[in-house]
């Protein structure tokens, strides 16, 4: 290199550093990227892509938009998910469960009462194990750009308290569209309905089931009080919230927009569950103001249920997998120090 080449380099240097803003921005195109919700615009996923979306377009000067569709108006946990696999959509905020048909292992966070609190889950999930499960994604045609929540569920229905174990045989209960939750219910003695998410209002006034189980956010979120009388405070398992992103759509993003959508999510998912732990509380008492008569399972009954339930770990770990139930038994290990 001659003095003179090294100079203009040195200049040009110089010069990139102070019009780095401007130059970056530069590798932003406007863009609006629609993402399905099954819940209420109310619902903390609000607060979540609200501050995903003020921090995309503060990162690229106004170029990259979130726009949010709610109450399952581009379609359902599932069919939303399946727009996204095939591009039509490009993103989609839904829980684990439904997708197990399409990723098995997803089926471990399923378990019943796989989590205690929401530590575990968080550790879990943005470890090296929630790393694992979205390498996964890819492959299906989409991408996570974070691991959001949905919460701790818990059990509702129109018929009697839940007290314990024998309060379950007969109760007709919508669940998720998953095979894991549907032998769950059965194994409590109920009749399991499954059931997408955007039917179970009309299903539960209808009477065509008695009950069902979602975090209380939900429950309040869908205004399920209103034609739910008992709530049970069951927590038998966690729905993750995946943060779905189209990977038709992904692959023609540069670099720095894909860095800037995995960042934003990640502000997102701070502010998200920051939320929704604070309005579950709001929501179970706003769910009593609203009528709903709530009850707590004693532990010795709540080592009955799961007793009852430790045979759906045994049915399930080979569709799970060794691999999945491995990493995260091992992280939970690790978190609780046994
Ligand atoms: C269910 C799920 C759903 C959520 C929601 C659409 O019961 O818990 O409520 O995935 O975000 O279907």
């Amino acid at each position: 290199m001659t003095v003179k080449s090294l100079l203009l380099a040195a200049v040009a240097l110089l010069a990139g550093v102070s019009t780095a803003p401007a130059q970056s921005q530069a590798q932003f195109q406007d863009r609006v990227f629609r993402v399905s919700n099954g819940v209420s615009k109310e619902h903390p996923m609000g607060n979540g892509l609200a501050a995903m979306g003020a921090c995309t377009l503060e990162r690229t000067g106004g170029k990259m938009r979130i726009q949010p569709y709610w109450d399952g108006a581009l379609g359902n946990d599932l069919t939303a998910t399946q727009s996204v696999r095939s591009g039509t959509l490009e993103m989609v905020l839904t829980s684990t469960a439904p997708l197990t048909a399409i990723i098995p292992s997803l089926g471990v966070f399923d378990l019943p009462f796989l989590f205690d609190n929401e530590e575990e889950a968080d550790k879990v999930l943005d470890g090296k194990a929630g790393d694992w499960f979205a390498a996964k994604l890819p492959a299906v045609g989409a991408v996570n750009l974070a691991w959001w929540e949905n919460g701790f569920r818990h059990t509702t229905n129109s018929r009697h308290p839940i007290t314990k174990l024998e309060d379950f045989q007969g109760v007709k209960m919508r669940v998720m569209q998953n095979t894991i939750f549907i032998d769950t219910f059965k194994e409590l003695g109920s009749n399991a309905v499954p059931m997408a998410f955007s039917e179970i209002y009309s299903a539960l006034e209808t009477k065509t089931v008695d009950g069902q189980e979602n975090p209380y956010n939900n429950i309040e979120n869908m205004k399920f009080y209103e034609v739910q009388k008992y709530l049970t405070l069951s927590k038998h398992a966690y729905s993750p919230t995946l943060v779905l992103f189209s990977k038709r759509v992904w692959d023609t993003l540069s670099a720095g927009e894909q860095t800037v959508l995995k960042e934003c999510a990640a502000v997102g998912r701070a502010e998200q569950r920051k939320v929704n732990r604070e309005k579950s509380k709001v929501s179970l008492a706003n769910l009593k103001a609203n009528g709903m008569t709530v009850n707590e399972i004693a532990p010795a009954e709540l080592d009955r249920i799961r007793g009852k339930l430790a045979v759906i770990y045994d049915r399930h770990s080979a569709t799970i997998g060794k691999e999945a139930l491995d990493l995260v038994f091992g992280e939970l290990k690790a978190i609780r120090g046994k």
